[in-house]
């Protein structure tokens, strides 16, 4: 049995954390049991982030690293039959996605000060959910100077709102022109593209936090059909909190 170190579902999303809804989802696609846990130790974690995996007594750290570990270790691999340029395409894909709009939704959450305040208590009532906000406050504005600095050292935060707007834009349309009328991104069935894209869509769509570029993306239908079908396929027998 693997056990997942993740967030707890919100917003009705397995997590808050796109690594940790990839990797949750992969898990489920796979087929591989696992029991969720969500205290979450970042000093213990081999990344210092989330998601990391006790597999097999071992701490195993990053959804890109564990997936190729199952992959070395028991042959799984879920884009089995794509060609070389296909598995090109979806790598570089995945990689826009994690590096480049992941640092876009760090900025919707943690940059915009409205939004801010309402994520603050999202966190705080997930780190612990009968403490009043107030007494996570200092820990929850060293982790936002932390996450501002990380955007800071990427790139992505030093550009104003509306440069952001324009970069997310330029990825959710390039995603939605790719899948075009398709279930799926490559093939009949959901594959790693499909995976990334799923988390992705739904941790800029599904939280309470308005930007234009959710606005923007709301009207991407062919995504948004892609993420409910993924949600019914993957999520329909599990609980998800709101
Ligand atoms: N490449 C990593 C990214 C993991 C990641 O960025 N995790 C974030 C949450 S989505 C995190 O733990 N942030 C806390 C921190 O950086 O201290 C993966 O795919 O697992």
């Amino acid at each position: 049995m693997i056990t997942l170190y993740t967030t707890p579902s919100f917003w009705g999303l397995p997590s808050i954390s796109p690594a940790c809804m990839r990797l949750e989802t992969w898990l489920r696609m796979v087929k591989l049991p696992y029991k969720k846990v969500t205290k979450i130790n970042l000093v213990q974690s081999p990344k210092g982030k989330i998601p990391y995996i006790d597999y097999q007594g071992k701490l195993i750290g990053d959804s890109s690293l564990i997936m190729e570990m199952f992959k070395e270790k028991e042959g799984i691999d879920l884009d089995r039959g794509l060609t070389a340029k296909e598995r090109a395409i979806s790598l570089a894909f995945c990689r826009m996605l994690q590096e480049n709009t992941y640092w876009g939704i760090c900025h919707i959450r943690y940059k915009v000060e409205e939004n801010w305040q309402v994520y603050r208590e999202v966190l705080a009532s997930m780190i612990s959910p009968h403490a009043p906000t107030a007494e996570w406050k200092p820990q929850l504005e060293q982790l936002r100077e932390k996450i501002l600095t990380q955007m800071h050292c990427q790139g992505m935060g030093r550009h104003s709102n509306e440069e952001i707007y324009h970069i997310l834009r330029d990825d959710f349309q390039a995603l939605s022109d790719f899948l075009d009328d398709k279930p799926f991104f490559l093939r009949e069935r959901p594959m790693t593209l499909d995976v990334t894209s799923y988390t992705f869509i739904g941790n800029l769509i599904k939280p309470s936090l308005p930007h234009p570029i959710v606005d923007y993306v709301l009207q991407l239908d062919n995504l948004c059909q892609h993420y409910e079908q993924m949600r019914k396929i993957f999520f329909s027998d599990t609980e998800l909190n709101f």
